[in-house]
Parts: structure tokens; C-alpha cells; sequence
């Protein structure tokens, strides 16, 4: 949803961070930019799915502000090395300057220098490339390895449709992908972050994942008032 006030809902959730979703989502740059700036002040931390892995694409989300990046459908190296370059400043990449929102204004008030600017945000960025493709599986020992990439973020969905299992997470192809996946980050000291419904969320954490993010606001909304209605017309 990209309404400010489904941020400001989850906001009192008990969450640590929200991921707003331009891949699938109707949502705008505008409606994303209010958004972040929205969870920011409820201090919920505000990734964002990219539509995709594109110069435009990486430095705009950044410029808005995000705190961290998961990049869909990720396929090869070279694509992975084009998204650091893109989404780290000088001297990990090549992230064009353009600091306004992104400094909260404050280098353009005199507020902070830009050495620190550039280090902060070069520091506090997450960026999380998606292996969810079976090109991604088969380069993911190297792509995870690259200096400037935090972690990979898993898609079981696409994962398990990519090989021919569509939603079958406890497939033996799509466990073994998954436990790839993740000896591959930990072997590299990243992050591995999965999405799993609430059935799974728990498992996905004793198997040793940083990071599950759980289930979306137009599944909840529709559970809610599903439910909603059963109570109150038995
Ligand atoms: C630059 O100085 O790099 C510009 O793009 C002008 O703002
Ligand atoms: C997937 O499961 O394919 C995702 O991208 C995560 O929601």
C-alpha cells in the first residue's frame, strides 16, 4: 500500500524495518519518498525493493533517503558490481552526489562535511542483491563475496518457480538452494535475509538467517478483516 499511514500503523508493530516495494507495487517515487521519510520519524527503518538494478533506479531510492537496498532478480556478477558502483560514494563506487534528502538537508544547511557525509552513508547503506534466479544460485559464492555487498536477501517465491517448484519450500532442490544460499553468506560474513509467512519465520531464524521479513499489509489487512467479519457474523 503506499498510503503515509499504513507506515504509520506498522510503525506501532514492534517492527525493526519495513521494505516498500516498487517491484510489484503500484507505488511511485513520490509515494516511496513520503513513505520513507513517514517510517524515519517512527523510527522503522526504511528498505526498499528496487523495480530493478539500474543506475536510476539504485541512486534515486538512496537520494530519497533509504537505509538500504534489496535488488530483484539479480542474475549475474557484472550486474551485482554495476549496483555497488551505483549505490556506494567514492571511494567504494561511483554513487553520483546528490545529497539533499539523503543528508536530511543537513550538508546543504552547513551541517556536516563531506567527508563524514560520504563515510556515514557509505557505512549505514544496506545493499542486498536477491538471489532468486538460477543464474544467481550458480554465481551466488562470488556475487555475496563482493567488497560493497552486504548480504543477499533470498526470494523464495521466484526461487522455488525458477526451479520448477513453485512454492514448494521444503522441496529437497529448493532446501538445498536455501542452505546454499546461506553457507554461501556465512563462508563471506554477510547478512542472509529470506521472506517467509508466518509459518516459516520461525524455522528461518533457528536455521541461522539474520533477517526474515514477514508476510505483507494487503495479506494482513485482508486476514484481519476476514477474521473481523467471522467474529462479529459467526
Ligand atoms: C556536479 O557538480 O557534479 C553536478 O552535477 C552539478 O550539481
Ligand atoms: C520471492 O519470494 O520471490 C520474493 O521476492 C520475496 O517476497
Amino acid at each position: 500500500m503506499s498510503d503515509t499511514a499504513i507506515i504509520e500503523c506498522l510503525a506501532l508493530a514492534g517492527l525493526d524495518y519495513v521494505v516498500l516495494d516498487l517491484e510489484h507495487s503500484p507505488m511511485s517515487v513520490e509515494s516511496a519518498g513520503r513513505q520513507i521519510i513517514t517510517a524515519e520519524r517512527r523510527s522503522l527503518t526504511p528498505l526498499v525493493r528496487l523495480a530493478d538494478s539500474s543506475r536510476t533506479s539504485v541512486m534515486k531510492m538512496l537520494d530519497l533517503g533509504a537505509q538500504g537496498l534489496i535488488i530483484p532478480a539479480i542474475k549475474t556478477v557484472e550486474e551485482v558490481k554495476n549496483v555497488v558502483r551505483y549505490g556506494r560514494y567514492y571511494p567504494l563506487g561511483e554513487r553520483g552526489f546528490g545529497p539533499a534528502r539523503a543528508s536530511d538537508f543537513t550538508y546543504a544547511a552547513g551541517l556536516q562535511d563531506l567527508g563524514s557525509y560520504l563515510e556515514s552513508r557509505n557505512r549505514e547503506t544496506l545493499l542486498l542483491p536477491q538471489c532468486e534466479t538460477r543464474e544467481c544460485l550458480e554465481n551466488v559464492e562470488e556475487i555475496v563475496s563482493l567488497d560493497g555487498v552486504d548480504g543477499l536477501f533470498i526470494g523464495p517465491f521466484d526461487l522455488s518457480i525458477a526451479l520448477g517448484k513453485p512454492a514448494h519450500f521444503e522441496a529437497e532442490e529448493v532446501q538445498a538452494a536455501i542452505q546454499r544460499i546461506l553457507a554461501a553468506c556465512q563462508a563471506a560474513g554477510k547478512f542472509c535475509f529470506t521472506y517467509a509467512d508466518r509459518t516459516q519465520a520461525r524455522l528461518r531464524f533457528q536455521q541461522g538467517f539474520n533477517s526474515v521479513a514477514t508476510s505483507m499489509d494487503t495479506v494482513e489487512c485482508t486476514r484481519a478483516f476476514q477474521l473481523l467479519v467471522r467474529e462479529v457474523m459467526g
